[in-house]
């Protein structure tokens, strides 16, 4: 990790200049990181900038549409972010974690080609204590001939996103992109205000000794996940014939980003409190993103079952069980799973 002095800006044009991206998409992911300095900001002031603690007012606290009551951050990041890309001219519709549906872009303003999905805030409950926390955004091109898009219309299996990115909030604001060839690494510089590129083509280590997962769930998961996390935990004395080393900083763009830098498996399983919901984690701003961040730096992500970027999408806050990071391990993972299905099929 080097500093190159090659801002976002610079690393975009020469994308452009290489056919890898067009001027559109190009101004769009400059408005999103634009907006992401802002949240940037307004994360680092902390208690001095009152933006701590929940949203609402009266001691009514706010609840979003996935029932999770609203930081004031999530507020404030979904805003910043709807300001920044409602004028741009690049978007011709929006959805957020925490808004119910999709928005088109306001008639006042010009409509671009492309729908922008986010999670504004990610790691909400960590907010208050000071850890990591990020935005997570995905990239799809709006359906040919569609003015006023409705949710049906960002229903795009993950393979569609044209680019996919998150910024983390934490000791240093990094921001880590992808627009389909390769996955990079940019850390804002506070004194210039730009974000400088510090990895070029992150590597994901095909294999790893170390996994992430809320063990306190054990007992909900599913067999096969019962039997994946005890044959890590037995080590060297199991089947799996090595130690593992656990982390867990229940942010995922943290544990994420970790995994990308030095390898590792993130996994967020089924298990019988989310299994009514089909999972925890959402897939069209956390799961989709982040699978092909980690697939363009050469890991693997999954459901347990099947590729993450090939699960169609039936509804915009749509929840899946999720296994991504070195690829090695998430296919030993889904093995666990394979095998299970495969007897309870006999
Ligand atoms: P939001 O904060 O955006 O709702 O994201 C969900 C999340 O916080 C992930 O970032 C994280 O991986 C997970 O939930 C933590 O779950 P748990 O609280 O069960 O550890």
């Amino acid at each position: 990790m080097t500093s190159s002095n090659i801002s976002l800006t610079q690393f975009l044009i020469e994308e452009q200049r290489a056919g890898r991206v067009n001027p559109q998409l190009r101004l769009l992911i400059e408005v999103v990181s634009r907006a992401c300095k802002r949240i940037s900001i307004a994360v680092g002031k902390g208690a001095l900038g009152g933006v701590l603690g929940d949203a609402g007012s009266a001691g009514e606290a706010s609840i979003n549409v996935q029932g999770e009551a609203q930081k004031k951050l999530d507020v404030l990041s979904n805003e910043i972010l709807l300001e920044a890309n409602a004028w741009g001219g690049h978007l011709a519709g929006l959805a957020s974690e925490e808004m119910d549906t999709s928005q088109p872009i306001p008639d006042k303003y010009p409509r671009g080609n492309y729908l922008l999905m986010f999670d504004p805030l990610d790691g909400s409950s960590n907010i208050d204590v000071n850890i990591s926390v990020g935005t997570i955004f995905s990239v799809l091109r709006c359906p040919d001939g569609v003015e006023q898009p409705r949710d049906e219309h960002y229903l795009q299996p993950g393979t569609e996103q044209v680019a996919a990115g998150y910024c983390t909030y934490g000791p240093s604001t990094m921001l880590v992109l992808t627009v389909g060839h390769g996955t990079h690494a940019f850390t804002l510089d506070r004194e210039v205000g730009s974000f400088v590129l510090t990895t070029r083509g992150m590597r994901i280590p095909e294999d790893t000794k170390e996994f992430a997962v809320n063990m306190s769930n054990q007992r909900f998961w599913e067999a096969p996940m019962q039997a994946y996390v005890g044959d890590l935990l037995k080590g060297s004395e199991g089947p799996r014939g090595k130690d593992f080393n656990m982390r867990w900083v229940a942010s995922m763009v943290a544990d994420v980003h970790r995994i990308l830098t030095r390898g590792g498996i993130f996994s967020y399983p089924l298990d019988s409190k989310c299994a009514a919901k089909g999972g925890k984690l959402r897939l069209m701003y956390e799961a989709n993103p982040m699978s092909l961040l980690v697939e363009q730096a050469g890991g693997a992500a999954s459901t347990g079952r099947m590729r993450m970027l090939e699960v169609q999408p039936t509804g915009l806050h749509m929840r899946v069980p999720v296994f991504m990071g070195s690829k090695g391990e998430v296919e030993a993972a889904v093995r666990y799973h394979q095998a299970h299905d495969a007897n309870a099929a006999n």
